[in-house]
């Protein structure tokens, strides 16, 4: 499992009275199979409520929603709030064994969402095995009453859960595309032919506007855009396409381009053929990060930084892609071998009861708190070529413990060890500013030199660009919560 977990539970402290809130509305979402049709091949898929995508929350920032799940489908089944902080209440965050034990099928259970600091785009989904690939669904956060966007109010909102769709447009009106890359693994170049577009938000939290032909959206982000409808009344592509180092020759790589039509209202003769949008080469490493290197957020009165300026913890874990022997190279990877992958050389194995309970309720033998705060072996980490002993790693269940309210800096360094490859990291229970990226080996005495600590963006996902380096920092201030999901979301 591509997962590690950082556990943040120097104290836990309930805070019962501080999401105060007027009222607590109550959700149903009742997990069961419906039958789906997509391209002509009909078949029986996990759903919320026989709807895919599941239904949109819509919110309002501060607010607290209770869900009820019934499990009516055949496998366990937990839900995750996605880029929600949930502050002081992991309880029902969703991670199976690592927050809460999952809900089994027949049986219900509350999950209450606590929604916090966060404002615009977020999403939910499962959060067991692959059952996220068709349980999902946007969470729409509005400004409170009485305050607004940092940016003109759009004529109208449109959440895209990239996958779906058609958009009919009017002439010289501005609309809010709230875009979510609900995929597994892939990378998404996103745009619309003709039109720029500006980013004035991503993960839940406001960035100062950033405008492009092209974004980048790795799995699990999400992305506010305004579109402005300023071109000629015709139909334009808007289209996504993977970003991807696989070699195409082997057949890893899907080089398919998706797309949508955005459609003005209005009497005229549509362009034929359309035109498609312009797109980096998918494998441009350089075009995709463009984007989050342009990323800072508002850094203003009413939406303060608050990056910790001198940490007191400061990690560095390395990010692999590895393989384990199978007996008779009889698995399906290089070789006969059998993907993994690992952060400082330990690949997490899920425990059998959850990481949460056995702390809360002191019971040993499940997790270890022995998590290496650097490399346990240094190396040339993106080096072209590495030795093949350094491809299997570790198992454990090893958890890193950090002092409530400590301040963190993490250092996510890309390997290139079986595959150099791009490794999106999702932080459960905060989010953390981007601080600092580069490619090629972090140097922990010149790369701190350049990092932006004035308006770094809030993010809950980021990626580690292809052999290079990102650096996050957060404070610890949410015990309980801090399960990273790396690659698996
Ligand atoms: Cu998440």
């Amino acid at each position: 499992m591509k997962v590690f977990l950082l556990q943040i539970l120097a104290f836990l402290l309930f805070g019962g009275g501080i999401h105060c809130q007027a009222s607590t509305r109550r959700l149903t979402f009742v997990v069961k199979e419906a039958s789906y049709t997509r391209l002509c091949s009909t078949k029986n898929i996990l759903t919320v409520n026989g709807q895919f995508p599941g239904p949109t929350i819509y919110a309002k920032k501060g607010e607290t929603i209770i869900v009820d799940v019934y499990n009516r489908g055949k496998e366990n089944i937990t839900i995750h709030w996605h880029g929600v902080n949930m502050p002081r209440y992991p309880w029902t965050d969703g991670p199976e064994y690592i927050t809460q034990c999952p809900i089994q099928p027949g049986s219900k259970f509350s999950q209450k969402i606590i929604l916090s600091s966060e404002e615009g785009t977020l999403w939910w989904h499962a959060h067991s095995d692959w059952t996220r690939a068709t349980v999902h669904g946007a969470i729409i956060v509005y400004p409170k009453n009485g305050t607004k966007y940092p940016f003109p109010k759009p004529n109208a909102e449109i959440p895209i859960i990239l996958g779906t769709f058609k958009l009919r447009v009017d002439h010289g009106k501005t609309y809010l595309l709230r875009i979510i890359n609900a995929a597994l693994h892939e990378a998404l170049f996103f745009s619309i032919a003709k039109h720029k577009m500006t980013v004035v938000g991503t993960d839940g939290s406001y960035t100062k506007p950033l405008t492009r032909d092209y974004i980048t959206i790795y799995p699990g982000q999400t992305f506010d855009v305004l579109l402005e409808a300023n071109q000629l009344p015709d139909h334009y592509y808007m289209a996504a396409k993977t970003y991807s180092i696989a070699p195409v020759a082997q057949n890893f790589y899907d080089n398919t381009t998706t797309t949508a039509i955005v459609q003005y209202r209005g009497y005229y003769t549509p362009s034929s053929p359309l035109s498609l949008p312009h797109f980096p080469a998918y494998n441009d490493t350089n075009a995709s990060v463009q984007v989050m290197a342009g990323l800072r957020s508002l850094a203003d009165a009413e939406h303060p930084s608050n990056v910790p300026l001198s940490p007191s913890t400061k990690l560095i874990y390395t990010v692999s892609v590895n393989s384990f022997l199978c007996p008779n190279n009889s698995c399906a990877g290089p070789n006969g071998t059998r993907f993994s992958a690992s952060i400082n050389n330990i690949s997490f194995q899920s425990p059998t009861i959850d990481i949460l309970q056995a702390y809360y309720y002191n019971i040993s033998g499940v997790y270890g708190d022995k998590f290496p705060s650097v490399p346990p072996l240094v190396f040339d980490f993106t080096a072209d070529y590495l030795p093949l002993e350094y491809q299997t790693p570790e198992i454990g269940t090893e958890v890193r413990v950090l002092e409530y309210n400590s301040t963190v800096e993490i250092v996510f360094q890309g390997t290139n060890l079986v595959a150099g490859t791009h490794h999106p990291m999702h932080l459960h229970g905060y989010s953390f500013y981007l601080v600092g990226w580069g490619f090629g080996n972090f140097d922990k005495n010149r790369d701190p030199l350049r990092y932006n600590l004035v308006d770094p963006p809030l993010q809950s996902t980021i990626s580690v660009p292809t052999n290079g380096w990102v650096a996050i920092r957060f404070e610890a201030s949410n015990p309980g919560e801090g399960g990273f999901i790396y690659k698996a979301l």
